[in-house]
């Protein structure tokens, strides 16, 4: 028989977005857009992560609405139900399972550490509920029930990536190899962007609107919402997070838009007006949200193709999933249901 050569199969990757909103500017830079330029590469799971979403409280009808948006909005970036899995949180029930039999491998004390906790219990004072809490454990058992080996996300999940890491290795230390460990993958640029009001916080769908900018923002909210940025007053362009906040992170925004680093962005606009950086950056984000939103207007009417979509997606996802936990229930010492 010829040797032929036989493929490596390809490294699985793992990322979820919650519909708490309609995504972000920063969601597209920092996770959404990497998702479709991974797309080829390896093999792909992207879930829109329902559960995680009710941390916060949300309006029940504002939920389903913003679920299949989001959904749709997926698609709408380009990526293909084919090639990836895309599918609802709710839909695979092996998520909740597992993030169960995790918190019983996690330790309030790493939990409570974490930044996220600490900044949502704040905003949200009057519910500082236990899911705000145990919300990594959720996520570690999203990652881990996928064995995933890349998990690319912004920058504010890194601390959440970690501890997911944490869990796994303890698991695989009582148990043997159960999960792969995995990696995250977060942008050099673009990986934490600010609002546009309060540019030394991350921008973020449930923040109030002026600080943000919409996937679905129109050209005229665009402008009028950069036009509005807050930068400094010493109008000089120049890349310097610490020193001039708002003006970075508009530099960075283009940076991260035309594939440049944000030095380079500053460098090229240096000795210019800070009108004119906006314009240029109001340019750069229309044009990258236009074709999404054309597309989005198309799909998100088409409910009988997004249901077809969350269907096979779950049923694809659940098999995969129900794999893993099978396997960590029979590690822990279940006895398994007679199939
Ligand atoms: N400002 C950001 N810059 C870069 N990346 C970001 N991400 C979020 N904000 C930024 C990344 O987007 C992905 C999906 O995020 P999520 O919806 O799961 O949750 P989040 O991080 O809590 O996002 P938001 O927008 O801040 O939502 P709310 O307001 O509901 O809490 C993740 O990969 C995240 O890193």
């Amino acid at each position: 028989m010829e040797n032929q050569a036989v493929a490596a199969p390809k490294k699985r990757i793992y990322s979820g977005i919650q519909p708490s909103g309609t995504p972000t500017l920063g969601n597209y830079i920092g996770a959404m857009r990497n998702w479709k330029l991974l797309e080829d590469e390896y093999d792909c799971i992207y879930s829109v992560v329902d559960l995680h979403a009710i941390t916060v409280r949300q309006e029940p009808a504002k939920l389903r609405r913003q679920t299949q948006e989001l959904t749709a909005l997926l698609l709408a970036i380009g990526l293909a139900p084919q090639k990836n899995i895309i599918y609802l949180q709710s839909h695979v029930p092996a998520h909740a399972e597992l993030a169960w039999l995790l918190n019983c491998y996690t330790y309030m004390g790493e939990l409570s550490r974490m930044t996220q906790f600490k900044d949502k219990s704040q905003k949200h004072a009057d519910n500082v509920n236990a899911g705000l809490l145990t919300y990594p454990v959720l996520m570690a058992a999203d990652i881990l029930l996928y064995q995933t080996d890349l998990v690319p996300v912004g920058a504010d999940q890194k601390q959440h990536i970690e501890i997911c890491r944490d869990i796994a290795q303890r698991f695989n230390g009582l148990y043997g190899d159960v999960f792969t460990i995995p990696e995250g993958f977060i942008p050099k640029t673009g990986g934490r962007v600010m609002s546009l009001q309060e540019p030394t916080r991350k921008m973020s769908k449930s923040d109030p609107d002026e600080c943000f900018i919409s996937m679905l923002d129109g050209p005229d909210d665009v402008r009028r919402k950069i036009k509005r940025a807050v930068t400094d007053s010493d109008a000089e362009i120049r890349f310097d997070p610490e020193n001039k906040p708002g003006v970075s992170n508009l530099l960075a925004i283009l940076a991260a838009l035309n594939g440049k680093k944000p030095e380079e962005v500053g460098a090229e606009l240096a000795g210019r007006g800070y009108g004119e950086l906006k314009q240029t950056v109001t340019d750069a984000v229309i044009e990258a949200l236009s074709p999404i939103q054309a597309e989005y207007g198309r799909i998100v009417k088409d409910k009988a193709y997004l249901e077809g979509v969350m269907k096979d997606g779950a049923e694809r996802a659940g098999r995969i999933a129900n794999r893993t936990l099978q396997k960590v229930m029979k590690k822990i010492g279940y006895v398994l249901p007679v199939r």
